[in-house]
């Protein structure tokens, strides 16, 4: 069972968070738990449950989350690479039911995950 969407409270500014970039169409803040020395999650700012709620109107959104990634990356020095992630319901980990790409550097990731 998905927890709250309390994402959409950070997007309104009811709960803080350490925003690293916003614009119209998402916001990024680093996630309260790290995984890695840069653990950044970003997410649209459109309601979207999951991945798998997606449609073809929401491919210029999630676009845009990976350009943002990129973009992130860069400004926080994550030149030798980072891992993208994306959990999607239960099976795949995702605990807060609002889309959300994690972006994760600054040291060597294993594989296969976990
Ligand atoms: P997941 O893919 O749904 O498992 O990831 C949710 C992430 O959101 C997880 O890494 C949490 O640590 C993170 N997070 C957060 O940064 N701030 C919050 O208020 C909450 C969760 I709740």
């Amino acid at each position: 069972m998905l927890a709250d969407n309390i994402f959409l409270k950070i997007i309104d500014k009811k709960i803080p968070a350490k925003i690293v970039h916003e614009d119209d169409l998402c916001l990024a803040f680093h996630d309260i738990h790290p995984q890695a020395p840069v653990h950044v999650v970003i997410i649209p700012k459109k309601e979207i449950r999951t991945h798998d709620d997606l449609t073809s109107e929401d491919a210029v959104v999630l676009g845009h989350l990976h350009l943002t990634a990129q973009k992130i990356a860069r400004q926080l020095g994550l030149h030798q690479g980072y891992r993208l992630v994306l959990n999607c319901k239960e099976d795949g980990g995702q605990t807060v039911p609002h889309l959300h790409m994690h972006l994760l550097g600054g040291r060597n990731m294993g594989w296969p995950p976990g």
